[in-house]
């Protein structure tokens, strides 16, 4: 039985092989059935932010959004979950930016 090497970040497969017809022989219907486990050969992804955002204060009510974009180095068959948190810097947080400590997912697959 042949293994495919998929190349992706993934939880631990599993297969069944069942005997079902011998010749001059009786396939013992207790024992016709056996499990396979593929264990996963691959790291993880990485996940990096891919830039340095500038924005510009303004006055009104609009709300001015700094995005950031973040990147994943390769598709996992699991969810991925990256926890993240604003830190100071010469801007202090509800001063000058909103303070954040939340979580963002990549979705399996
Ligand atoms: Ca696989
Ligand atoms: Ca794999």
């Amino acid at each position: 039985m042949g293994i495919a090497d998929d190349r992706r970040d993934e939880p631990a497969e599993t297969f069944r092989v069942v005997l079902v017809t011998a010749d001059v022989a009786d396939v013992d219907p207790k024992t016709r059935v056996a499990a396979v486990t593929i264990e996963d050969n691959d790291a993880q992804p990485t996940v990096s932010v891919v830039d340095d955002p500038v924005v510009t204060e303004r006055s009104g009510t609009s709300a001015v959004v700094a995005t950031l974009r973040v990147r994943l180095s390769a598709r996992s068959s699991k969810p991925v979950r990256v926890d993240y948190q604003t830190l100071k810097g010469t801007a202090a947080p509800d001063a000058d930016f909103v303070a954040r400590d939340e979580v963002l997912q990549f979705a399996a697959g």
